[in-house]
């Protein structure tokens, strides 16, 4: 019996695609990239449903204004910031993620669980093993599908996310709380055959042909 072969759209439905990445990485800029992948490979923009972390429900959002607002007098503690993250995650997973890929439908999301390894693990120091565990009283064996991570050298993202305003509660850390979060991410890309790093140092000619190099390889594998 001969199967038909799939077309590009078909083997995109019901795929969680991830950008991550240090402020300034240019995550977002990224996400015109392979909204323009995506156009090529003829999947319909009806089927595209875009994310951002922490936020995109309507409570996900409230608990973002939180994670980045300044209050005088009390600092938000970093368990306290951990648990908003995974609070806006589950929202947004149970609400908009899982419900689109049930629909066949592709999710490009700008930042997931990584970001939460990466501040919270690496920039705040929580233990690495404990997030794992929130991770899985919050979400179990949910992840991205593929994960394209944005290196950057944090000074140069830094000065690129000051250029677009002024830098948020989380933006103003020092350059050694971003060290430690990129080290993170680097590890995590290290250990997941399913994620790559992308050089955004790079123009951003060169860096739209590297997502696309990658995405194209990533398609090429999908069944
Ligand atoms: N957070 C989030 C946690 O601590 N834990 C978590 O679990 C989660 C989910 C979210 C904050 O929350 C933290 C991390 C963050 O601090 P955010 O606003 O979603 O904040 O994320 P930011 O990283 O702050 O978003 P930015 O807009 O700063 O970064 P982007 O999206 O990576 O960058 P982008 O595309 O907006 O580009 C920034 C500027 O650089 C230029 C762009 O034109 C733009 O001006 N640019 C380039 N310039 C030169 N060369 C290139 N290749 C360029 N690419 C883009």
């Amino acid at each position: 019996m001969s199967l038909a072969k799939k077309s590009a759209a078909q083997k995109l439905a019901n795929k969680f695609i991830v950008i991550e990445g240090l402020e300034g990485a240019g995550k977002s800029t990224a996400i015109t990239y392979i909204a323009n992948w995506l156009a090529l490979q003829n999947m319909p923009a009806e089927n595209i449903v875009y994310t951002r972390e922490p936020g995109g429900t309507e409570l996900a959002e409230k608990m973002r204004d939180i994670v980045k607002m300044d209050v005088q007098g009390e600092t938000l503690q970093d368990k306290a910031e951990l648990l908003l993250m995974y609070a806006a995650r589950v929202q947004l997973v149970e609400h908009i993620i899982k419900p689109a890929l049930t629909q066949g439908k592709i999710v490009i999301g700008d930042r997931h669980n990584y970001s939460s390894l990466a501040y919270q693990g690496g920039g705040r120091g929580i233990s690495l093993p404990l997030i794992h565990n929130i991770k899985q009283l919050a979400l179990g064996d949910f992840k991205a599908d593929f994960t394209l991570y944005l290196d950057i050298d944090p000074a140069i993202g830094l000065s690129r996310a000051r250029g677009r305003g002024e830098l948020d509660r989380i933006e103003r850390q020092a350059l050694d709380f971003f060290d430690r979060t990129r080290n993170v991410f680097i590890s995590l890309v290290k250990s997941d055959e399913h994620a790559v790093t992308i050089d955004a140092g790079q123009t951003p000619e060169l860096v739209e042909q590297a997502i696309c190099v990658q995405l194209d390889k990533w398609l090429a594998s999908l069944a």
